[in-house]
């Protein structure tokens, strides 16, 4: 085995990424991973984005695939730096999200004697991804050059298909690891003709489900989130035309559209109101929603819940799902005349625009709460653009307070298992991924900011552009809404953890604007002004945790208040 052999075989493995259809890569530097990421670089139709650190590469791959819905590959060199990919691996597992890592390894002759930087690779992220393989790259002949082909289409589709979710690919790679100077790399002609892919995939998904007896009188859809912006909007058009109760989490993509009740969470906290509007049928698509008093009703219901995914999630932690539909939406939708009861929607309606005012009255315009900065934000972003939220308070105010909007921008989240994590590398990864289709804003916390501090190289090095909106309360201002607040003793320096950071030399450090806001004027046009320029500017907004606590109490009593009584 030569150099030129590794690097042939490596050729037409990323010939055939880039033929089934990988626009972007991420690499980090390494010894061991030279060959990979050479190659990757040289291939002209992989936009390939450079990383120091491989937790932001593994990010910034999850939010490209994320936002793109196609896979993303990332590399790295062997030991702990493919380690680091772990927590991306992850969320990609459980938030289905196509994700291609392939880590650098040394032979079998280097394993397990001492030599520097070598771990045991193999299956090093156990049962979170789909597929492992151990890829022994050999010499470069006809046969393994179509071998590795058919390697790259299956771990492509793999990544795809039903349902999405990471793959890894383990390549061990021996000396030397550059190519000689003077020897061009052989033709290779061992791929398909006219740029066709190797092997190309038919999951034969498309069919519609039959039988059984259609849902009819009170009916409710809970959508939550999906990866498919096309279905959602087909999804809000279909409940609108049957007059069902849409209620739609905002990383569904359906809270639009006459039939989309938004604040649900304030709603069903209402007892009365939950009581009142049973349903007698409920359709559940893609994920559960995160809303507590929602998930509470639906756990508590005697109804049939039927659950259709294209994935066949299984999100039902309290067993009420009696059938699972694998399926496209509107496969199943698609035509149906439902028999609706024409009084139930109206019934939602009115108390989800009664909720809606009390919100809008409680937060008023001033002073720049949490709260506000969420609805605000979402109600201000053109529909082109996508809203990034973080884990912790923003994804969960983005659920209480955004309103149903026609055209409202779309909005993603690492929901997969809800870290706070990667969430800026992985913004960066959703802008870079379709930056011709509207800008990216992230709405953050400050400790997610801390946390994924080191993502925001990615606006210098690769000249990114991230409007960064950061809800600064010093500490995690979720904690003030669990029990374990009142253990006064360790809860500030243990739970809370504040840090005091001053974001402005965070910005200065990586080469990013800054700005303080203290009104909604002023957040607004900070926002438009980022966006405009195509800059990466944080925009601090600092609020208070014992505060946010409190309005969020004064929000859901006017809510509460301001429900319509029979
Ligand atoms: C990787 C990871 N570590 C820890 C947690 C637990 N956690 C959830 S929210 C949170 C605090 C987040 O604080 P911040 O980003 O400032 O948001 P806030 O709660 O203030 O809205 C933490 C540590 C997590 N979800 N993910
Ligand atoms: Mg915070």
């Amino acid at each position: 085995m030569t150099a030129t052999d590794t690097y042939l075989l490596l050729r037409a493995f990323c010939d055939e990424l880039a033929r089934s259809g990988m626009a972007h890569a991420c690499t980090a530097p390494g010894s061991r991973c030279t060959p990979i990421v050479l190659t990757l670089a040289r291939e002209p139709r992989i936009h390939t984005w450079s990383h120091i650190d491989e937790r932001c590469a593994g990010f910034f791959a999850l939010g490209a695939a994320k936002r793109s819905g196609r896979p993303v590959a990332v590399t790295c060199t062997s030991g702990t730096a493919a380690a680091n990919l772990t927590p991306a691996v992850i969320e990609a597992r459980h938030a289905r999200v196509p994700l291609i890592v392939l880590t650098a390894d040394r032979p079998a002759e280097l394993r397990d004697v001492g030599a520097g930087q070598t771990i045991d690779q193999l299956k090093l992220y156990g049962d979170a991804v789909k597929w492992f393989f151990e890829v022994g790259v050999d010499e470069a002949s006809p046969a393994t050059l179509r071998w590795i082909r058919t390697l790259a289409c299956r771990a492509f589709w793999t990544a795809a298909e039903g349902p999405p979710g990471p793959v890894h690919l383990n390549f061990p790679l021996r000396e030397p690891l550059v190519l000689d100077r003077r020897s061009a790399l052989p033709e290779d002609d061992t791929g398909r003709a006219e740029g066709r892919p190797y092997v190309v995939f038919d999951g034969g998904r498309s069919a519609a489900p039959s039988g059984g007896t259609p849902p009819a009188g009170r009916i409710v859809i809970v959508a939550g989130a999906d990866r498919d912006p096309a279905a959602a909007r087909e999804l809000a058009r279909f409940a609108a035309r049957t007059r069902i109760p849409l209620l739609a989490d905002p990383l569904s993509g359906a809270r639009r559209g006459e039939a989309a009740i938004a604040h649900y969470d304030l709603l069903l906290r209402d007892s009365e109101f939950a009581a009142a509007h049973q349903p007698q049928f409920v359709i559940r698509t893609g994920d559960l929603p995160t809303s507590k008093p929602l998930r509470a009703w639906l756990a508590g219901l005697e109804t049939a819940q039927i659950a259709i995914d294209p994935d066949d999630t299984w999100h039902d932690p309290d067993a009420v799902v009696g059938m699972r539909i694998q399926a496209p939406y509107r496969a199943l939708l698609g035509d149906h005349e439902l028999r609706t009861d024409p009084e139930w929607l109206a019934s939602w309606r009115a108390a989800d625009d009664a909720v809606a005012g009390a919100i809008e009255r409680t937060l008023g315009e001033e002073p720049l709460s949490e709260p506000l900065v969420a609805r605000s934000l979402a109600g201000w972003l053109p529909g082109t653009a996508t809203l990034f939220v973080a884990s912790s308070m923003p994804i969960r105010d983005v659920e209480e307070f955004v309103g149903a909007r026609e055209d409202a921008p779309r909005v993603l989240s690492n929901r997969g298992a809800n870290g706070i994590d990667g969430t800026v590398s992985a913004a960066f990864g959703a802008g870079a991924a379709a930056a011709d289709e509207g800008p990216v804003v992230l709405l953050i916390g400050d400790v997610a900011l801390a946390h994924d501090i080191g993502g925001l190289l990615a606006a210098s090095r690769l000249g990114l552009p991230l409007t960064i909106v950061l809800l600064n309360n010093d500490g995690g201002g979720i904690f003030h809404f669990l029990a374990v607040a009142g253990e006064t003793d360790a809860f500030e320096e243990h739970v809370a953890t504040p840090h005091g950071l001053d974001f402005s030399r965070a910005a200065a450090l990586y080469g990013c604007s800054y700005a303080l806001v203290g009104t909604l004027a002023a957040l607004r046009d900070a926002v438009e002004t980022s966006i405009a320029d195509g800059s990466t500017t944080i925009i601090e907004a600092r609020t208070n945790r014992e505060e946010n606590l409190a309005l969020h109490r004064r929000v859901a009593e006017a809510a509460l208040a301001a429900m319509p009584r029979p």
